[in-house]
């Protein structure tokens, strides 16, 4: 290719591939059905629930702040999202003479002026293992996350979750988070969606009455499923929304029930027994994974997902069609380190490559403001798709799109980063090309 045909090519491809990045302008929550919302497994969660189950029979029988099973939990948990691709960290508070935990992570991408963030409480009470009340919310949040990462959804809005430390003794997990956030990034946080309790054996479908269009997006799930849901009216203050609520971030949630009784008229639009609480088991020894009705945690982690697919705007998930991946580690020299190649070669496609050719990108290094990243053609045309953003944010893992119309497809197609600034280090995890 001419070098002015290359430089052209270039410019339009960077041009294009940035107004790619930059996504669509931020929007408001979605359409209902304007995003395909992934169903949430429910053996998944369960499988969870089962962890969280052995983690606090191997630790005296509880996960409650300031004991072993607690710090078993968060790790647990924490150990899962490292390994999906998320940003974590661990947040240290004391209560009661104790160090409590928050864990929060963050989905790389999206825009960071509008966070949509979904979250629950890890802690139970020390009397049982805590499995519904509530292992059942951390669970489905859990799975949620990992499912956004499995599809490899890229929101709109940015996506961040979290498990909260010592609820039970009051709030003070999420209210430490809420007090320590600054101001500043409290106005970023567009919405809160809590899930404390969603897996009641004698369930109920509650609703958050807090923000309108959350409620909303919640109330139109269980529509769609010919589910009625009631007003959650004693949840003011009862949970970690509260924190949230009480700087002005709109929240909302779901809820199946503690230790009310179920009147014969919720029993008779949901079934289970009236007359009896919605968990016996609330705050007991015997809240285990007995303790849970599968339908109400399967319909709950699946509404999970939709308010989180749903209010993150309409987002892209990488299109199904021929897949060529690299997912050996290509370590990239710090610099001034020469540039480091990752290659896939194409075969088997007919003619060019597409207009929508999906570009998956997984490097984990620190400092990614250190980085240039660039996409190169089997004919050495480059298409820059980072180009030293980001600052001091850790990991690239985004799905780009790129026009290659111009490309032939078949042959070895590179995916070339270059490490232009000391001190920080990492290297290529996965490179893969998808055409739809
Ligand atoms: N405080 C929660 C259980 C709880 C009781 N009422 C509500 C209303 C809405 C959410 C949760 C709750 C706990 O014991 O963890
Ligand atoms: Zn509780
Ligand atoms: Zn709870």
């Amino acid at each position: 290719m001419k070098l002015s045909a290359r430089l052209s090519a270039l410019a339009g491809s960077s041009a294009l591939v940035l107004g790619a990045l930059a996504g669509a302008a931020p929007a408001s929550a979605a359409p209902s059905g304007a995003v395909a919302v992934p169903d949430i497994a429910v053996a998944n969660v369960k499988q969870h629930l089962a962890d969280l189950q052995s983690i606090a029979t191997a630790n005296g029988g509880n996960r409650a702040h300031g004991r072993a099973g607690y710090k078993a939990s968060i790790d647990f948990v924490k150990a899962k999202l490292d390994a999906a691709g998320f940003t974590t960290s661990l947040q240290q508070f004391t209560s009661g003479g104790a160090t409590g935990y928050n864990l929060i992570a963050d989905w790389p991408g999206g825009d960071p002026n509008q966070v949509i963030m979904a979250g629950s409480h890890l802690d139970s009470v020390t009397s049982g293992p805590g499995i519904n009340d509530n292992g059942s919310g951390s669970a489905a949040v859990l799975e949620a996350a990992l499912t956004v990462a499995r599809t490899g959804y890229q929101p709109t809005k940015h996506l961040r979750f979290g498990w909260w430390g010592a609820e039970e003794l009051g709030l003070i997990g999420s209210k430490y988070y809420v007090n320590n956030l600054p101001t500043t990034e409290r106005a970023k946080v567009k919405g809160y969606l809590n899930f404390d309790m969603i897996g009641s054996p004698n369930p109920g479908y509650f609703v958050y009455d807090d923000d309108p269009t959350i409620e909303q997006t919640f109330k139109s799930y269980f529509a769609g499923l010919g589910i009625p849901t009631e007003i959650e009216t004693e949840g003011d203050g009862r949970s970690d929304h509260a924190p949230f609520k009480n700087v002005g971030i709109p929240v909302g949630g779901l809820f199946t029930g503690a230790d009310y009784i179920k009147t014969a008229a919720q029993a008779q639009k949901w079934g289970g027994t009236s007359g009896q609480a919605f968990d016996r088991c609330y705050h007991s020894s015997c809240d285990t994974t007995a303790n849970i009705n599968d339908t109400a945690l399967d319909r709950n982690s699946d509404a999970v997902a939709h308010a989180i697919w749903t209010l993150s705007g309409t987002g892209t998930t990488p299109p199904t069609g021929t897949v060529f991946e690299n997912t050996a580690d290509v370590t990239i020299p710090d610099s001034p380190g020469a540039a480091v190649t990752s290659t896939v070669n194409v075969t088997g496609i007919t003619g060019n490559a597409p207009s929508n050719l999906s570009v998956g990108v997984n490097i984990v290094h620190t400092y990614i403001g250190d980085l240039v990243v660039d996409l190169v053609a089997p004919d050495g045309t480059v298409y820059n798709l980072h180009n030293r953003t980001g600052g001091s944010a850790d990991n690239i893992v985004q799905t780009y799109t790129v026009n290659a119309s111009s490309e032939v497809a078949n042959g070895a197609w590179k995916l070339r980063a270059q490490d232009k600034a000391g001190a920080d280090t990492g290297y290529i995890s996965n490179f893969k090309l998808t055409f739809p």
